[in-house]
This record gives C-alpha cells, sequence and structure tokens, in this order.
C-alpha cells in the first residue's frame, strides 16, 4: 500500500517539476546580511508548487516566518512557528498568498534580512489523456493538489511551507 502510493506520487512529479520553479534564495550569497532581498525578490514570480531555499550559515542566521505586514515591517519576533534553524532550508509552497520571513538574530531583520514575497495560486497540473498514466492519472483531482504537493515534498526530501 504504502509502496504503492509513493509510486503513484514518484510518476505524478514528472508533470509537477515541468512547471515548477525552484527558488535559491539570495543566490550563491544565500541569506545574510547585507544583500537586498527585496530586489532579489523583483520580478520573480512564485507559485504554489515552487521551492524555495534558504541557505546560510547554521548558528548565525535562522529563517522565522511572520503572520504578516506589521510584523515583518517592525522586525516582530513573535511569530507563531519556531524558526528555521539548520542553515539549509528548503520547501514546497502549498498555499498561495503573501508570504514574510525574517531572520530572527539580534538586529538582522533591521538590517535587511528580511523577505516579502506573494505566492500565485496555481493550478493543478491537468493529466493529459496521452501521459500514459491511465491508472493513476484519474486519481490526482481527487488525491487533492495540496495532498499531492505534501506527498511531492516528501519524495523530494523537502518541507512544505503553508
Ligand atoms: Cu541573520
Amino acid at each position: 500500500m504504502a509502496l504503492k502510493l509513493v509510486m503513484f506520487i514518484a510518476m505524478a512529479i514528472v508533470p509537477a517539476i515541468v512547471g515548477a520553479t525552484e527558488y535559491v534564495v539570495g543566490e550563491e550569497k544565500g541569506w545574510t546580511l547585507g544583500v537586498n532581498y527585496t530586489k532579489w525578490a523583483e520580478g520573480k514570480e512564485f507559485k504554489v508548487g515552487d521551492q524555495i531555499t534558504f541557505n546560510y550559515v547554521r548558528g548565525k542566521h535562522n529563517v522565522l516566518k511572520v503572520r504578516g505586514e506589521a510584523e515583518f515591517n517592525s522586525c516582530n519576533k513573535l511569530g507563531q512557528v519556531p524558526p528555521l534553524t539548520s542553515g539549509n532550508n528548503s520547501f514546497i509552497f502549498i498555499t498561495g498568498g503573501r508570504k514574510w520571513y525574517i531572520c530572527a538574530f539580534e538586529d538582522h531583520c533591521q538590517r535587511g534580512m528580511k523577505l516579502s514575497i506573494n505566492v500565485e495560486e496555481a493550478e493543478a497540473p491537468a493529466p493529459s489523456p496521452t501521459d500514459g498514466y491511465d491508472n493513476s492519472a484519474g486519481n490526482i483531482a481527487t488525491f487533492g493538489y495540496y495532498k499531492y504537493l505534501v506527498g511531492l515534498a516528501a519524495v523530494l526530501g523537502v518541507g512544505v511551507m503553508l
């Protein structure tokens, strides 16, 4: 049963990857001081199903998702979720809407370690009748795109971000 599910998800990855983009925050500079993340995000069109990666020196920075514009603007660190701290955090967007991330170390947020992006809702990849997945393709609709992305993230070994 579990194996069957994994195989189904693995087959389902193919159409998903075609339209998904992987973003590395700050590119080779990563998530650190001295990078303008507003500029980095400029012109990028994030959408549900895309993957985003924060690379940083563990113990020097972290990634805290805050709840809104006010917390973001004031660098409020009282976010409802614990910060990500591993130094390499990769996840897939499973919901659309605006997302706000800051570094909660010392005054790093005030010094510009903050990223606000808008994630567009994405259409579920519609399996075509000719893609050869006749037995499983029909299940994608009932499987639910949300669960599908969670499964996709699990297979890729990355997290998900609401
Ligand atoms: Cu920092």
